[in-house]
């Protein structure tokens, strides 16, 4: 472990720098949003100063288009880059089978666009990220303003039929205000505890009029690479 990092930085840092090894000369590249994913855009910047890598990054976040350029990185939207060789991106849940919760960042929709466009996705995070069941971090989805309360009591009926331990879904506020997603959306997260059948859930949540996207990720990640405190580094 660093001496100045403590050990949650340390885990975040060291797989994010063992990510970044994946990036090869001329690849166009995903970058994701969160502070694991701020150490990869860092590790990133330094490997193109100094190696002089010919690389474009396509952010998912205004967040992390900031940190990027910061970070001396050329970016690109991704209608520019048109498809990806690789995304790099933090997650807030991975389970066994690299089903992730994304989105407790509020970033989920743009995100799973990314990883989706990519040929690989890499997912890096700290250990305590990996659980044996999805579900004890809220399920965040993204759903437009119109009618959002009556989204909300859709969502939540649906729920009621479903492989869940809990049914609440509550709406994202920052500063007492509904948060607001770079696409101009909101974010409600479910409370679910604990998710039976993330694919059946992940279907009829985007059943629900007004609901945009949810932060299941299933079938996308390729691989987990995840960092512990003493600076062990693990990749499923
Ligand atoms: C982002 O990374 C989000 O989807 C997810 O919520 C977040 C994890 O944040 P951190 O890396 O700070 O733990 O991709």
């Amino acid at each position: 472990m660093s001496a100045e990092l403590s050990p949650i930085d340390t885990a975040k840092s060291i797989a994010a720098k063992y990510a970044v090894q994946f990036v090869e000369d001329g690849m166009r590249v995903g970058l994701g949003t969160g502070s694991t994913s701020a150490w990869m855009v860092r590790y990133l910047g330094e490997r193109v100063q100094q190696e002089g890598l010919n690389i474009v990054g396509v952010p998912t976040s205004r967040r992390t288009a900031v940190l990027a350029q910061e970070a001396g990185l050329r970016i690109a939207t991704l209608d520019e880059a048109k498809w990806l060789d690789i995304t790099i991106d933090g997650t807030d849940e991975y389970d066994a089978e690299l089903t992730l919760i994304k989105g407790g960042g509020g970033a989920l929709l743009h995100e799973k666009i990314v990883a989706s466009a990519s040929d690989r996705m890499i997912v890096i995070a700290d250990h305590s990220k990996s659980v044996a069941h999805l579900g004890a971090f809220p399920l965040p989805i993204e759903v437009i303003p119109f009618g959002l309360q009556t989204t909300r009591a859709m969502v939540e009926a649906m729920l009621d039929g479903m492989d869940v331990l809990g049914w609440e879904a509550v709406l994202r506020t920052i500063d007492d205000q509904p948060f607001v997603t770079d696409q101009g959306n909101h974010i409600i997260d479910l409370h679910l505890k604990r998710i039976g059948d993330p694919r059946h859930l992940a279907l009829a949540l985007n059943q629900v009029p007004g609901v945009v996207e949810n932060g299941l990720f299933i079938d996308i990640c390729d691989m987990v690479i995840s960092g512990h405190g003493d600076g062990r580094i693990e990749v499923t």
